[in-house]
């Protein structure tokens, strides 16, 4: 018997009984399949072709189902296993592909080829993430911003597994579960999510001197960046290069955006949650679908022992830097994503980084920290894939050849062939053996001291680096700092660790520890705690600040342009192409998707209906509205609140004449940045930069 054809095989309750068959080819025949094209077979995963992938294996037409339906069983059962453990840390994060290319020569200190090789390409797989919020998070909390490059070199994989912070919490591995622990939600109450404003952090960081250089990062704007196109990175430790005679120089190696580093202000941050969850995955998305392929820079800061000796930190220590007026960065090479992954799971979340990862030619530092991530990344990888096999994913797959005498385990994915799974062995001509041009460690001395549980005095200094980083702002990034621990520790319910935490702040910068206080409301200024070490003033490094190293450009960034029916047609064109000129991309806001009438009574279509597209999402903004528009959008609080965050966020913007009831309603005076939208060239003028000084006007900083 045909089956009775239904329009839609997703409503079986509205069928009727007698038309129900057990032949159900055709269902779906009305649908739209979408386009036409050669599909093959859909099959099980033993590749026998499925004739019926609406209706499960049924005893009769209304039930019970059959065990037997091994179709049924096999779709569901993959399907109750599609989420892996998430990252225990670096949870959320968004991906790309792409390439290295050494532009000068490191010959002199290194043997690894893809550093010696001038013009050489190495692709790349670049994951970037959040650390404390889990897979489904949001993308812009205030954290900390992991930056991990797989590079795929013909002498293996090499992983740079990095931050967008040059130093890092602790000193020592031991410590890490439990910055993490106080840090991710509480175990108690699940939340908060993606946030280190709680207790349990704060109560960590307060009895953890060492952490203090960190949270100055934490709490600058670094942690609130406007993109992942936009963020330095940074390999934190000391690294080894190893030249042929295996002779050693030290190395920090450091990624700088192409773009220019730049931050969002707070408030954008928060309300960035709200407009778009996505809002740096998207970004990334975008720019590499349409061609912009964010860039890198790749750095490196040399040094010798004998330099190391006479810094004045210790180089091993991850909670220290080495400024750039110290040792400067030598560019050596660029990094370019241009391909997004063609699936999310089978590569951003399947692939696995770890520092252990690396190539003939360089070699660790006895860093402590490092040394512990040394074991973690396999370790933790094991049971977030599932077995000792996950090297053989594609996505973590050395692209040259690899040949050992591992088998067997969870998941094998190869077919090794012969009788030999051992070395040494004489009985198959084609067994690996040991290459002895192949990865060697630097002979390091042995240290001096016996084997202990010590923390070197050398380690010793905790507010000597911090203050170095606060006196190198500039003014408003010392009160965005100031602010954001206000913040964070007005979320704190415990008193005494808020005091703590200012008590802290006196061996950093008394005036950072009196702004704090006073946004706080304390009454009077708690005690310091004692310190190991008197902290020392080093000279100021400009190279820690952003806004004094911001680009100005507008390249890669998004100018919002706000019409209604009635706009005039050749402003936003003028404003479109000046903003296009400039490196910048356009989208058109309107009441409705369909666009507005402009000028003309031309229809121009939106990118962005104004109640889903807050000016939060762009760099500037522009409104061009007719009297009536203008009229009109000064009673919509999408619009008014449009401009009204636009001025809050420091942004230019551009209005008309029309416009301007809206930016009445919102209560914006004129300023340097609030401009005529018929001079696209001093909106652009404007648009390049923040407006800085508008910021006493619109907020109380610490
Ligand atoms: Fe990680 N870290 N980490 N970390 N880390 C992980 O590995 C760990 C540290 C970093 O996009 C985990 O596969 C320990 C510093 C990034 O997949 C885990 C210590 C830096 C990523 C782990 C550190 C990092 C991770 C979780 C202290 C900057 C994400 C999942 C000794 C230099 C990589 C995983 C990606 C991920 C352990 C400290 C960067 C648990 C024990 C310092 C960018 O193995």
């Amino acid at each position: 018997m045909a089956a009775k054809k239904h329009p839609s095989p997703s409503s079986p309750a509205s069928r009727p009984a007698a038309a129900v068959s057990r032949d159900t080819r055709g269902h779906g025949d009305e649908l739209h399949q979408g386009p036409g094209g050669k599909h093959p077979p859909l099959t099980t995963n033993q590749g026998i072709p499925i004739p019926d992938n609406q209706n499960s294996l049924r005893a009769t037409p209304r039930g019970p189902t059959l065990l037997e339906d091994f179709i049924l069983r096999e779709k569901i059962t993959h399907f109750d296993h599609e989420r892996i453990p998430e990252r225990i840390v670096h949870a959320r994060g968004s991906a790309a592909h792409g390439y290295f290319e050494l532009t000068k020569s490191l010959k002199k200190y290194t043997t690894a080829r893809l550093l010696t090789e001038v013009g050489a390409r190495t692709p790349v797989f670049t994951r970037f993430s959040t650390v404390a919020g889990g897979a489904g998070s949001v993308d812009t909390p205030r954290d900390v911003r992991g930056f991990a490059v797989k590079f795929y070199t013909q002498e293996g994989n090499w992983d740079l597994v990095g931050n967008n912070i040059p130093v890092f919490f602790i000193q020592d591995a031991m410590k890490f579960p439990d910055v993490v622990h106080s840090v991710k939600m509480e175990p108690d109450r699940a939340f908060p999510q993606a946030a280190s404003a709680h207790d349990t952090f704060w109560d960590f960081i307060s009895l953890t001197p060492e952490a203090m250089h960190m949270i100055m990062w934490a709490m600058s704007d670094r942690t609130i960046p406007r993109s992942l196109r936009m963020i330095e990175g940074f390999g934190v430790h000391s690294f080894r290069l190893l030249d042929a005679k295996r002779n050693s120089t030290f190395v920090k190696f450091h990624w700088r955006p192409k773009l220019g580093i730049q931050s969002t202000v707070w408030d954008e941050a928060v309300k960035l949650q709200a407009a778009d969850n996505d809002f740096h995955r998207r970004d990334l998305f975008e720019a590499i679908q349409n061609g912009a392929y964010p860039e890198w820079e790749f750095a490196v800061q040399l040094f010798t022992q004998e330099q190391a000796d006479g810094f004045p930190f210790d180089h091993l220590d991850a909670t220290k830097l080495i400024p750039e007026e110290i040792v400067p960065l030598t560019v050596v090479g660029r990094m370019v994503l241009d391909r997004w992954p063609d699936n999310f799971f089978a590569e951003t979340e399947q692939v696995a980084y770890c520092p252990a990862n690396i190539v003939p030619g360089i070699d660790f530092s006895n860093d402590p920290l490092l040394q512990g991530r040394l074991f973690s990344y396999l370790d933790t990888q094991l049971i977030r894939l599932g077995g000792p096999n996950f090297h053989q994913i594609p996505i973590n797959a050395p692209k040259c050849p690899f040949a050992n005498l591992q088998r067997d385990g969870h998941m094998q994915m190869l077919v090794p062939k012969g009788r030999v799974n051992y070395e040494p062995s004489s009985l198959q001509a084609d067994s690996p053996r040991e290459a002895p041009e192949g990865f060697r460690s630097h002979a390091t001395p042995a240290n001096d001291g016996g084997k202990g549980r010590i923390r070197a005095e050398s380690f010793a200094d905790h507010y000597t680096q911090p203050r170095l980083f606060y006196r190198s702002q500039t003014s408003h990034e010392q009160a965005h700092l100031a602010s954001a621990l206000v913040f964070e520790l007005s979320k704190v319910g415990t008193a005494h660790v808020r005091e703590a935490m200012v008590g802290h702040l006196r061996h950093i910068d008394a005036d950072l520890a009196k702004r704090v206080a006073d946004g706080l409301g304390l009454d009077a200024l708690p005690p310091a705690p004692p310190a190991a070490v008197k902290p020392q003033d080093m000279k100021p490094s400009p190279a820690l600040q952003i806004i004094g190293k911001m680009k100005d450009t507008l390249e890669g960034r998004v100018i919002g342009i706000l019409i209604d029916d009635g706009s005039d047609v050749s402003t936003i064109r003028s404003l479109r192409k000046a903003a296009e000129d400039a490196g910048a991309t356009v989208k058109i806001v309107a009441p409705k998707l369909g666009g507005a009438k402009v000028g003309g009574g031309k229809k121009l279509p939106a990118d962005g209906q104004l109640a889903g597209t807050p000016s939060t999402v762009f760099d500037a903004v522009a409104l061009v509205l007719s009297g009536e528009g203008g009229k009109r959008l000064s009673r919509e609080a999408a619009a008014v609140d449009f401009v009204r965050d636009a001025f809050g966020h420091l942004k230019a913007i551009a209005a008309d004449t029309g416009a301007q009831a809206v930016l009445q309603a919102a209560g914006i005076g004129k300023d340097a940045g609030v401009v005529d939208a018929g001079n696209a060239k001093s909106f652009i003028k404007a648009a390049r930069t923040r407006q800085w000084d508008r910021e006493p006007r619109v907020r109380t900083l610490a």
